[in-house]
């Protein structure tokens, strides 16, 4: 079978065994480089680009060039096929394919360090996007602020032109751009953060006041960092989403991806050195993005977050599997209704449709989300998830049962070993320290509660200090340890 690439796709014009294959509609060779996005990864492949593909046809100096900060592997896939790759739209009514072309270029930053530099710092870049994940921005989850002690960081600092950060490179840009008399481009995270604009902002200023005070003013000055929401459900792409592609198209894609038709994206309208016509093409630009972050990022993920570990402890590989079991089913709905809504400032009947919108994007059979991906890096999303939630119902004197579960079933999973005793394969960036408190503490539910409650990083002072939320995050991993996360999901659900 052909490899995917241009001339492939131009041969290939009658399309594959799902009808003629849609591919974007303008001349590449016209289309010129406007943003560079850090972390080219499915999520920003199967969102932010395709909007941009669509935007293309009608302004070509957009093109996006990406890079992967950590390792060479997108690049390995894509540049043999020209950066081209097909996104397949699937759920119980369909598949739909199509060949997306608004990536230009990928370049690893681990070798191709100067080369990304030099991109940056050209003044046709306008945009710097970013989906590096939580921990890609060096941070205290639970302040928002730089951690100056994170190797990385202190990395950068030390070698602030050959920077290995995202926060570094931004800085390492700017100022080049700064020195050349060339306008910033704006800064625009697309990571699922608190407040992604201003936490970014934050961030990058900090960062560059370290390297230099003179410095850290010119960027709290000159350069805009829009909030933004985003939001597609993106499972790791798998072999089985290969060959599914291959089927369907003829042709041999080594990094596609398969999502969900669902796509959202709230920009907060601000790039003084402009953007492209984001809202001709489905985004919604506006004033004020927070109130659709916390909406988001409480309902949306607070949810997966809490299916991922209850999932995963009571034996569901994916999503699709969690939110079909009643007790779970259950528990998230009324996490919802009862426990996240009463936070939000929206209307509650926009609430509730979006709720069921959410229930049913979860359930969708033709998405292979595994709950062991989202349960990652908790401690880098537990902040913004859950515990947000949980501040402001205590400052109104509400109790949290169920988001206490979700703080639980993150606490169990953490000790490393699953309910048949089985070891997980817990991936964070604090793995090794959590690890280590939950094996002093054996399946003792107060010391395990009491050790990780310690980690101030994700909680603050604050919540452990609070009896009513720790008697319930107590109570509730008492009830894991003793009855398993289905049986604890049920007395709740
Ligand atoms: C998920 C998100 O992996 C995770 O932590 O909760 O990636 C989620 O699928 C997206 O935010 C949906 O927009």
């Amino acid at each position: 079978m052909p490899r995917l690439t241009a001339d492939a796709l131009r041969l290939a014009a009658g399309g594959g065994a799902a009808g003629p294959l849609r591919r974007f509609a303008y001349d590449r060779a016209a289309v010129t480089p406007g943003i560079v996005h850090l972390g080219i990864g499915a999520f920003h492949r199967a969102h932010m680009a395709v909007y941009v593909d669509a935007i293309l046809a009608r302004d070509p100096g957009w093109g996006i060039i990406g890079a992967s900060l950590r390792r060479p592997d997108t690049r390995d896939a894509l540049k043999p096929q020209d950066c081209l790759y097909t996104v397949v739209e699937r759920d119980a009514s369909g598949t739909a394919c199509r060949v997306v072309g608004a990536i230009l270029d990928v370049l690893d930053a681990t070798t191709q360090r100067r080369q990304l530099l030099d991109v940056m710092a050209e003044p046709r870049i306008r945009i710097v996007s970013l989906t590096v994940t939580e921990k890609g921005y060096c941070h205290d989850p639970s302040t928002g602020e730089l951690d100056a002690h994170h190797p990385d960081i202190v990395h950068d600092l030390a070698h602030p032109d050959a920077p290995v950060s995202a926060p570094g490179l931004i800085v390492a840009a700017l100022a080049r751009r700064r020195a050349a008399g060339i306008p910033p481009f704006t800064v625009m995270s697309c990571d699922n953060l608190p407040a992604n604009g201003r936490t970014t902002a934050r961030i990058v200023t900090r960062f560059a006041a370290l390297r230099d005070p003179a410095l850290g003013r010119y960027v709290a000055e000159a350069v805009a960092f829009p909030s933004t929401m985003v939001d597609r459900i993106v499972p790791a792409t798998t072999e089985a989403d290969r060959r599914l592609v291959a089927g369907l198209t003829g042709l041999d894609d080594a990094w596609p991806i398969v999502t969900e038709p669902f796509t959202q994206w709230v920009i907060e309208d601000r790039f003084p050195a402009g953007r492209p016509a984001f809202e001709s093409v489905g985004a919604q630009l506006v004033e004020d993005v927070e109130p659709f972050e916390l909406m988001k990022l409480r309902m949306l993920n607070g949810s997966h977050s809490t299916m991922a570990y209850l999932g995963y402890l009571g034996g569901c590989q994916y999503v699709a599997e969690a939110v079909a079991d009643p007790r779970i089913r259950g528990l998230i709905y009324k996490l919802m209704t009862e426990e996240v809504m009463p936070t939000l400032p929206m209307p509650r009947a926009d609430l509730e449709a979006y709720r069921d919108r959410l229930l049913a994007r979860f359930a969708n059979p033709a998405l292979q989300h595994r709950t062991w991906q989202i349960a990652m890096d908790g401690s880098q999303k537990l902040p913004q998830r859950l515990l947000g939630t949980i501040r402001d119902r205590l400052a109104a004197g509400q109790g949290s049962e169920r988001l206490a579960l979700g703080v639980a079933a993150w606490m169990r999973y953490v000790t490393g070993i699953d309910e048949a005793g089985a070891p997980i394969e817990v991936k964070d960036p604090l793995a090794a320290r959590l690890r280590d408190i939950a094996d002093a503490a054996g399946r003792d539910a107060a010391a395990l509660a009491d050790g990780l409650l310690g980690v101030v990083e994700i909680f603050g002072t604050d919540l452990p200090a609070d009896t009513a939320f720790r008697r319930a995050v107590v109570g509730q991993l008492d009830s894991l340890f003793r009855i398993g996360a289905l049986a604890t999901a049920a007395r709740l659900a």
